[in-house]
């Protein structure tokens, strides 16, 4: 290559894309690779969806891109894989609309993607991929739930679905909105209730939960797989029915508070309401329950909804005082949880403080601290949820919350009147969808026999190819109405036996996706257990925040499960998560019109074309459906793939969500053609200056170090800095220091990077065999400046600082010097004058 070569990206961009991939350059089972240690960097794999990938899409892939190049640089073999999430049903709703098979669509999209995906010049292994919609996979996925339903954890129990009269058809929650159906556009959506097949996952709160300590996740998403699962230790507290000899039951994490209590609460569709309900109140009742029906437990937990309830006619005996409690019901009290009953303490929880409120029942005062909030006659102005002492609580008064507690339990137990009790939020997982496009359940229903899973041998039971994939009407999935399908013999007794017709859920591929990388092709086993050995658990997960609850916590709960039948060694499945932000832009809607507009659309004075009103402009998550979407086609035409890659990069600290500007791209591909230059069109000293070396380090060390915090956006400002002080210099830079800024560079920008390398400074082999730099911290050191501070003309303290801080930095250090404040006591600055580098002088 000549001096004076210019930088064109796509002269080479693709060029080094299809000669890695020849080459099989991040293969791991390369020669070159082989004797390295294994890094497993894994990117939540994709939904192959027909719209493709958007600039947005591209922000976690190409983090983790940069991630594992690092990685291999410093001597590791590191997989990095991709592969398709590709059962689901946004592919069998796209086949309903057009008529195109899912299995053809699903095709069509992957090979889209996976084009897309190639333009990146991710270090992807090809060999390694993945469908979960592929049979040799969900083979597997059968296979394992054939161990769960082996072990007990999986198991058929009666559930509510959702239930759409004008479609006909069983809807995913998904698929509801507000409790209309979003498929038909707003039908109200009924609730019923069937078989359906579940996953014990509530068996796995406690580890779930205490296993997060061990992991290297994001505190944030920690906490919110706690939430979500939410152990609550309390108590179960038995209140005896006024006038009749039975028992009702309360959790309650509150029982300090059980003098407090001045109603006890109920669900309505508890079945005891039928039972104690007076004559008088029937009506009432019969009403109440018949409006809640349809809302959903989400809408009936919050806080500050508006509360509603029914008087039932009865009344319970508080256990510690005899006193006697009405019993309402209400359904901010839910089913699923505790016992679905309460007791209610309007003075200490919030809902109850509003129901109290609104029905008109007494406040009575349990906790007291002074900062609760009240009402210019002393009483409770919102309820107190706070610490404090006990009063107006007999023997437990003057008590903390927490010694009132054991002391409760303590009393009541030993008149056989509560328990300690431990409960969770977390429910047994449906795993069954009424829907065409999912992995088979492989069991069968024998009339002898009852429910028979067919035998390992028998597997994969194939998806049948169905011409009519519609929802039938009914509440079964279609794969009811395909008879080849369905009928078949029991493999236990022989005699005539019917097929499973519900398939699993779309979150069931992904359980385990990340072992299956691990051996691909396997036949044998869902494994190669010394595979697994060798590259399991996931050292690094990428991926975004929206996936923080449901798939990981679904991946960790199959991982343990594995665990304990001895086919895993390891007990969680992805040491170490990071959580990219999202890519936001501007967004253009006439809420008139209620639609979105392409920004080409808008007028120029920012009207809708159609009505003329004025576009409301907000920013947005990128997404096809609000026109914001940027394709990444385009920019990498006229920048080149390096540019939109550093981009990616720079536009914002990559755990935060960014917002994408459409000129941002153009300060990369300024620096990348600079780089160019400074490689390219250079002659290379024989010995580098002293002045090269230090910023050659000194890059080195910047983004070594923001590399591994994670801030790979000020790495790439390290690069531009470096530049910008390097060109003028250039001539003063050794071959030898060149290579390195190079390598430095290659995780970031690999295209540039291996052309310049292989065709400039003319080396054999790639530069990703190429190990990472180790700077040297003397070189990479900043040069500190010695600045003198003057007190009213008297030099009072030299500050040591780096060059070229701004005035507000020098501000901060100069007045926390302890020397300077001496000086400063009970003075006022009438004056801060800071030359530049050279001296701040104070008039005080
Ligand atoms: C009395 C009490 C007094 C309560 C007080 C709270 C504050 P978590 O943390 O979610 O476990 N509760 C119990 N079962 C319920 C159900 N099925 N539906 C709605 N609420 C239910 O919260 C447990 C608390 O939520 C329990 O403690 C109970 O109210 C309520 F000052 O009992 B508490
Ligand atoms: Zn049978």
């Amino acid at each position: 290559m000549d001096r004076k070569t210019p930088y064109e990206a796509k002269s080479f961009e693709k060029k080094w894309q299809e000669k890695w991939e020849a080459d099989k350059l991040y293969s791991v089972n390369s020669e070159k690779l082989k004797n390295r240690k294994p890094y497993y960097c894994l990117d939540m794999f994709p939904y192959p969806s027909g719209s493709g990938l958007h600039v947005g899409h591209w922000r976690g892939y190409v983090l983790s891109d940069v991630i594992a190049r690092f990685k291999m640089m410093q001597g590791y073999k590191v997989l990095h894989p991709m592969g398709w999430d590709s059962f689901g049903l946004p592919a069998e709703n796209y086949a309903i609309k057009t008529g195109v098979q899912p299995k053809e669509s699903t095709k069509q999209n992957i090979s889209n993607i996976k084009r897309q995906l190639k333009d990146i010049g991710c270090i992807y292994d090809w060999d390694h991929e993945i469908a979960t919609s592929h049979e040799d996979y969900y083979h597997w996925t059968q296979w394992i739930f054939l161990q769960m339903f082996k072990k007990g954890l999986a198991y058929k129990e009666k559930y509510p679905v959702n239930w759409c009269n004008n479609c006909k058809a069983v809807l995913a929650n998904e698929e509801v909105e507000g409790g209309k159906c979003e498929r038909c556009g707003g039908s109200d959506i009924e609730i019923k209730t069937i078989n359906q097949w579940m996953l014990r996952i509530t068996k796995y709160a406690d580890r779930l939960i205490d296993d997060l300590d061990t992991l290297d996740w994001p505190e944030k998403v920690k906490e919110m797989q706690r939430n979500w699962i939410g152990r609550s230790y309390g108590a179960s507290v038995k209140f005896k029915l006024q006038n009749t000899d039975k028992e009702i039951e309360v959790f309650t994490t509150r029982v300090d508070t059980l003098f407090g209590a001045t109603y006890v609460a109920m669900a309505p569709e508890h079945p005891l309401v039928k039972e104690i309900v007076t004559a008088e109140q029937k009506q009432a009742v019969d009403d109440y329950i018949k409006s809640v029906k349809t809302t959903s437990n989400v809408e009936r937990n919050k806080d500050d909804r508006e509360k509603t309830g029914v008087f039932s006619g009865a009344y319970a005996i508080n256990p510690c005082n005899n006193e006697v409690l009405p019993i309402w019901i209400t359904d901010y009290v839910l089913m699923g949880y505790g016992t679905g009953i309460i007791m209610a303490v309007p003075a200490h929880d919030t809902r109850d403080f509003a129901f109290a409120k609104k029905f008109n029942i007494p406040i009575k005062e349990v906790i007291y601290s002074k900062n609760a909030v009240r009402n210019e006659d002393g009483t409770l102005k919102e309820a107190y949820t706070g610490p404090g002492k006990l009063i107006n609580s007999s023997y437990i008064d003057g008590l903390t919350v927490e010694a009132a507690k054991e002391k409760m339990i303590e009393e009541l137990s030993k008149a056989g009147k509560a328990d300690k009790k431990v409960n969770y939020h977390l429910r047994d997982w449906i795993f069954a969808r009424q829907r065409y496009w999912g992995e088979p359940i492989p069991v069968v229903y024998c009339e002898k026999c009852g429910i028979v899973p067919i035998d390992e041998s028998e597997l994969p039971l194939k998806l049948p190819y169905i011409e009519n994939y519609k929802p039938t009407g009914t509440l079964e999935s279609p794969l009811a109405s395909c008879e080849e399908f369905v009928n078949t013999t029991c493999p236990h007794c022989g005699g005539p036996a019917k097929r499973e017709t519900d398939t699993m859920p779309q979150w069931a591929g992904s359980c385990w996706y990340f072992i299956r990388y691990v051996s691909p092709r396997n036949e044998k086993a869902f494994v190669d257990p010394d595979e697994a050995k060798e590259w399991l658990p996931v050292n690094m997960y990428v991926g975004g925040i929206e996936h923080a609850v449901l798939h990981l916590l679904y991946a960790r709960f199959w991982t343990k499960f594995l665990y304990d039948e001895g086919f895993v060694h390891f007990k969680e499945p992805f040491t170490k998560l990071f959580n990219q932000g999202m890519v936001n832009r501007f967004a253009y809607h006439c809420d008139k019109c209620n639609k979105w507009l392409d920004v080409k659309e808008v007028t120029s004075d920012g009207a809708c074309p159609t009505c003329g009103t004025k576009i409301t402009k907000s920013i947005e998550k990128m997404s096809k459906s609000k026109l914001n979407g940027v394709s990444p086609d385009e920019l990498v035409n006229e920048y080149g793939v390096d540019s939109l890659r550093l981009y990616e990069l720079f536009m914002g600290d990559p755990v935060q969500d960014s917002i994408w500007n459409d000129d941002g791209i153009k300060g990369c591909y300024t620096f990348l053609k600079k780089a160019w230059g400074f490689v390219c069109d250079n002659e290379y000293a024989s010995e580098s200056s002293l002045k090269a070396k230090k910023l050659t380090h000194k890059l080195m060390k910047n983004v070594k170090e923001r590399m591994e915090a994670f801030k790979l956006n000020t790495a790439v400002s390290a690069f531009m800095e470096f530049i910008n002080e390097a060109y003028p210099i250039k001539q003063e830079f050794s071959k030898d220091l060149i290579e390195t800024f190079l390598i430095t560079l290659s995780p970031y920008a690999p295209h540039i990077a291996e052309e310049l390398w292989r065709n400039r400074l003319e080396h054999q082999e790639s530069i990703f065999y190429e190990v990472y730099p180790e700077f040297d911290s003397e070189l990479a050191k900043e040069d500190l400046l010695e600045l003198p501070i003057q007190i009213n003309g008297k030099l009072r303290d030299v500050l040591s600082v780096q060059h070229d801080l701004p005035e507000t930095v020098i501000k901060e250090k100069v007045f926390g010097s302890e020397k300077v404040q001496k000086y400063l006591e009970g003075k006022e600055v009438r004056k801060f004058v800071y030359v530049k580098n050279k001296i701040v002088s104070l008039v005080i």
